[in-house]
Parts: C-alpha cells; sequence; structure tokens
C-alpha cells in the first residue's frame, strides 16, 4: 500500500510538472506559402491553437489571397521580399524573435495542407519534456498516403539521407518540412539558405551542433492546390542540386 502510494505521488508529481512545462512553453509555428489560398484555410484550420501562440505565415509575393485568408484564419502574415522557401522562413523566425516575450519552440509546417498539423503535439512533447532539441516529422511509408510523395522526392530523399550517412554517419530518413526546434538551438545554427536547401541545412547542423534530435514517423496526404517545387522540372532540378551542394558544402 505504501509502495503504491509513493508510486501515485511520484507519478502525480511528474504529472504537474508537465503540466507546468505544457503551459508555460511558448510555441510559434511559422508556415512559408506561396500562393496557397486554396490549402490555408485547411492547414490553419486544423492546428492545435490552445497549445501554440501564434501562426506566421511568411508570404512570397503570393499572387493569389494567400495574405488574406490567413488572416482571416487568425494568422499573423509577414510579408517576405526574397522569394524562396528558407527566406520565408527566415522572415517567420525574424518576427518571432521580435515578439515579447521570445517563443521556446518553433514549429515550421507547410502550407499545402500534406502534413496533417494537429500531430504538433507528437513533434513538440520531446522538446518540452527536454528529451530532444529538433523533431522532425518522418513521412514514412506506412502514414503516407499513396501518390503524397512524387518519385522524384523519395528518390531524393534516400539521396540525400545516404549521403549525411556516409558524410556525417548519422541516420535520418527524411528531410520532411513538418519539424519543432527548440528557439535556443535554432538560434545557435545561425540558418542561412534562403531556399531549397533549408531543411537539409537544419539537419546538418544539428549534426554538427550536438543537438539531441529525434524523428517521429508522420502522416503525409496529397496535397491541395500545384506544387511549387518538386512538381516542377524546374524546382525538382534546383532543389536536388541545392540538396546536394548543401550537404557536401557543410562537410
Ligand atoms: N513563402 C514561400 N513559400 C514557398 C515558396 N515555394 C514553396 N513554398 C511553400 O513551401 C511549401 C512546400 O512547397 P510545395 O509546393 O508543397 O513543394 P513540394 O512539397 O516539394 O511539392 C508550401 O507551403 C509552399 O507554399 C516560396 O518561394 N516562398
Ligand atoms: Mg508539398
Amino acid at each position: 500500500m505504501q509502495v503504491f502510494a509513493n508510486d501515485l505521488r511520484c507519478n502525480g508529481l511528474a504529472i504537474v510538472k508537465k503540466l507546468v512545462l505544457l503551459v508555460s512553453m511558448i510555441i510559434d509555428v511559422v508556415i512559408p506559402a506561396f500562393n496557397e489560398e486554396q490549402s490555408l484555410p485547411l492547414v490553419l484550420g486544423a492546428i492545435p491553437r490552445d497549445l501554440i501562440r501564434q501562426v506566421i505565415v511568411a508570404d512570397n509575393n503570393s499572387t493569389d489571397r494567400t495574405a488574406e485568408v490567413a488572416t482571416a484564419h487568425g494568422a499573423h502574415v509577414v510579408k517576405a521580399t526574397t522569394q524562396g522557401y528558407g527566406a520565408a522562413c527566415l522572415s517567420g523566425i525574424a518576427y518571432s524573435r521580435a515578439c515579447q516575450p521570445a517563443p521556446d519552440i518553433l514549429v515550421f509546417l507547410d502550407a499545402d495542407y500534406s502534413d496533417h498539423p494537429e500531430e504538433l503535439p507528437l513533434l513538440t512533447e520531446p522538446i518540452i519534456a527536454n528529451e530532444s532539441d529538433l523533431v522532425i516529422g518522418s513521412r514514412v511509408k506506412a502514414l503516407r498516403e499513396r501518390g503524397a510523395m512524387l518519385p522524384q522526392q523519395v528518390f531524393g530523399n534516400r539521396l540525400a539521407t545516404f549521403l549525411i550517412r556516409v558524410l556525417f554517419r548519422k541516420k535520418f530518413y527524411d528531410l520532411g518540412p513538418f519539424r519543432a526546434i527548440r528557439f535556443e538551438s535554432l538560434e545557435k545554427l545561425k540558418m542561412r539558405d534562403t531556399n531549397y536547401g533549408w531543411t537539409v541545412e537544419m539537419q546538418i547542423k544539428a549534426i554538427k551542433h550536438n543537438l539531441r534530435w529525434k524523428e517521429i514517423p508522420v502522416h503525409y496526404r496529397k496535397r491541395k492546390g500545384v506544387s511549387k517545387i518538386s512538381g516542377t522540372v524546374k524546382g525538382t532540378f534546383l532543389a536536388g542540386y541545392k540538396i546536394i551542394t548543401t550537404i557536401i558544402k557543410y562537410r
């Protein structure tokens, strides 16, 4: 009976500690978006808002109603003047950094509704529990809708993770865009890439800075609207080239 009471006390304490951390951690979500008026309402509607402080949509000169739709669905829109995925992420980070207080965790999420925003706690929990600094949502085959990733994306990911394994001796499964990172750790990485090398740059720098990183399997579905990167020949070649040169550059 005494043992049971002790157990209850310890577990109770652990639960209370976790709850305190959960409510005290400030989480901002950054969404790079380029002409995503169709999918943004779905993405913004699925984010568990009670867990986060704000959603920042980084809009790169969209020619559709991306900015209006984002504002109407409760996001803060930052205008990223330099075109590119990484440039948009950097603008979102700059805005979040300037907010008082600075965030504890940043979550990156695509605007195309391929990811499942309701899975956000899977990515933030290991950071809140102080087990990880970076958590990447891995688009594993078992949780991926058929056709959600194009063959060139699957091949590109395999090649990139193979190169990381050979050159850095660390095993990643994916370069998934849905990810959470401790803000303090992100600042140490001094991210630079303004376009397609963004995700791989973060992973390689995480290795180099000895961050505690992990991958969590997440669901992935076919995007809404038109692909800007892997669905175009130009995007595929530029992304492939940039990812490989980024890996070699940081080696
Ligand atoms: N802000 C901004 N977002 C971009 C740009 N290119 C792509 N995106 C966004 O980045 C995410 C991934 O792009 P997507 O077209 O889905 O690429 P794919 O997943 O490789 O097909 C989406 O949220 C896009 O709206 C860009 O130049 N600027
Ligand atoms: Mg996509």
